[in-house]
């Protein structure tokens, strides 16, 4: 009953050319060490956008330097906090002028709706760096009463190179949390995108060179995450490591970061976030958000709303209604205006997602709709809803990643924040209730780094965001963010007259 014939016409072409493809090292485009490149692809056909440098350990290695070199010689750490700030206002107005060409590389790269990178993701970015700008001259330290004679400050200064590992998700989202604060408060980058989405960060690096960032301050190695990614985790002269995927590859550069020498690790992690129905909710309006809050972004977000909780006595007409909306979800060539939901990222997450469909329908969950591929070409999956989902079946304990439902039953508040909370995860939650007193109990009761309460998916460059447990380590975004970026330095000195 789903519509295909948006997924099997001819793909809309882009509107927009692919000029950066090396890698940016010291503000220059090049090729990798080794000359080798890696094709990425058009997730709408799974064939090749363009071919791109491809960055090892010996790039890394290259980009380390320049980072290192850019912070301890300057001008960047040194420069006035003003004039950073000026740096990041100047790249968010160019990116604004860019917006739409970023939005058609965005949308080519990862699949997803044109409008929401568009209408949503770029402005977010934009916000963020406006947001970030105006924290560089506000970043200080404090003076402190300690006992004795002693006159006692401290300093907050950047903690030098950083590296960061992206995901593909929300590949400018992303690039925009990482990259804000940190130049905010002076330090230098290397930055390694997702081997799926390396084209959006290099378009907006050669417009953050346009904008007078000095040479060295942001570099970006396309790569692999086996290879360039493990290198830069390991890397001994890199001072802070920011990384957002999946739980598994967390631990990995946890590790890496350990053995070699114990930088200081931020991670974003993966969640399996529940979005409880309270039996006093406005159904109409909580299937619509239910909906939004598991679909958006194909189903793709770290805090996907993939546990939903509905309490048993409007069970039913929200099941009906859940049903009905992903019936209606328009799923098309993302290009295409109105269109609700593009092609997963790639054949390997496609396939990861079609599997968890099988094992629900395996372990007896019913499958209320959609439960296969859409169109015969790219990586489009029909809008699933299972019903009847119990805690202990797979699709409700893992990250599925996709466009896939998982509707709960459940009777009363202490049950259902039981339940909520038994998972390894702790990244985001929803709840959805008229009564404050809910809310109320039900956002301090969940284990979360984010309660949501009649809404879902609200971000803002002000809010933070991270997670409980094994969603994370740390928080991004706002003045949290900040601390990840800075050192505090002490310094004490004996007062000659302490009388005065
Ligand atoms: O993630 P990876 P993948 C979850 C989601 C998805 C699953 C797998 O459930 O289905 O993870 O996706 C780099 N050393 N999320 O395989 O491997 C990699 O190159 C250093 C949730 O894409 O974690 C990429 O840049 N780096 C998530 C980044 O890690 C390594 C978003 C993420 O890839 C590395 C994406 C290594 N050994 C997936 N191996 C979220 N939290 O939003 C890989 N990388």
């Amino acid at each position: 009953r789903f519509s295909t014939a948006a997924v099997i016409e001819e793909p809309i072409t882009p509107p927009v050319q692919i000029n950066c493809t090396q890698l940016l090292i010291n503000g220059q485009f090049v090729d990798s060490a080794s000359g080798k490149t890696f094709p990425t692809l058009d997730p709408r056909t799974g064939e090749v956008i363009a071919h791109v440098a491809e960055g090892d350990a010996e790039d890394i290695n290259r980009a380390v330097s320049a980072a290192r070199k850019a912070f301890d010689e300057g001008p960047w750490p040194r420069m006035t906090a003003y004039d950073r700030a000026r740096i990041l206002l100047r790249f968010a107005d160019l990116v604004e002028k860019h917006s739409d060409e970023l939005a058609a590389l965005e949308t080519w790269n990862n699949g997803k709706p044109y409008e929401q990178a568009a209408k949503s993701e770029l402005p977010l970015f934009i916000r963020l760096f406006h947001y970030y700008a105006g924290w560089a001259d506000k970043i200080h330290g404090l003076t402190v009463p300690a006992d004795g004679p002693y006159h006692v400050q401290t300093l907050h200064e950047p903690i030098g190179v950083a590296g960061q590992i992206i995901p593909w998700n929300f590949p400018l989202v992303m690039f925009a949390w990482k990259v804000g604060p940190a130049l905010a408060c002076g330090n230098t980058i290397v930055l390694k995108t997702a081997e799926q989405t390396p084209l959006t960060a290099l378009y907006v690096a050669k417009l953050f060179h346009e904008a007078g960032l000095p040479p060295g301050v942001l570099n970006i190695v396309s790569g692999f995450g086996p290879t360039a990614g493990a290198a830069l985790a390991s890397h001994m002269d890199v001072d802070k490591l920011a990384f957002t995927g999946s739980t598994d590859t967390g631990k990995i550069v946890l590790e890496l970061a350990a053995r070699s020498n114990l930088k200081p690790v931020t991670l974003e992690l993966g969640g399996k976030s529940p979005f409880i129905v309270c039996e006093d909710a406005d159904v109409d309006k909580a299937a619509e958000l239910a909906h939004f809050a598991l679909f958006f972004n194909q189903g793709q977000c770290c805090c996907a709303g993939s546990r939903t909780f509905v309490h048993e006595r409007v069970y039913d007409e929200f099941l009906e209604k859940a049903k009905a909306r992903a019936m209606r979800r328009v799923v098309g060539d993302p290009f295409k205006k109105g269109v609700e939901q593009g092609p997963q990222i790639d054949s390997e997450q496609f396939e990861k997602v079609l599997s968890y469909i099988k094992y629900g329908i395996e372990s007896n969950a019913k499958l209320e709709c959609g439960g296969g591929r859409l169109g015969s070409k790219g990586f489009y999956i029909q809008p699933t809803v299972f019903s009847n989902v119990q805690d202990d079946m797979l699709i409700a304990k893992d990250e599925i990643f996709g466009p896939v439902q998982s509707i709960l039953k459940f009777k009363d508040l202490d049950e259902v924040i039981k339940r909520a909370n038994a998972t390894r995860y702790g990244l985001a939650a929803g709840v959805f209730t008229k009564n404050i007193n809910t809310a109320n109990t039900m956002s301090r009761a969940l284990r979360a780094g984010t309660v949501w309460i009649n809404c879902f998916d609200v971000f803002d460059a002000a809010i933070p965001f991270g997670g409980y447990k094994m969603s994370g380590i740390g928080r991004e975004k706002g003045i949290y963010s900040l601390h990840n970026y800075l050192q505090v330095k002490a310094v004490i000195t004996p007062l000659k007259n302490p009388a005065w």
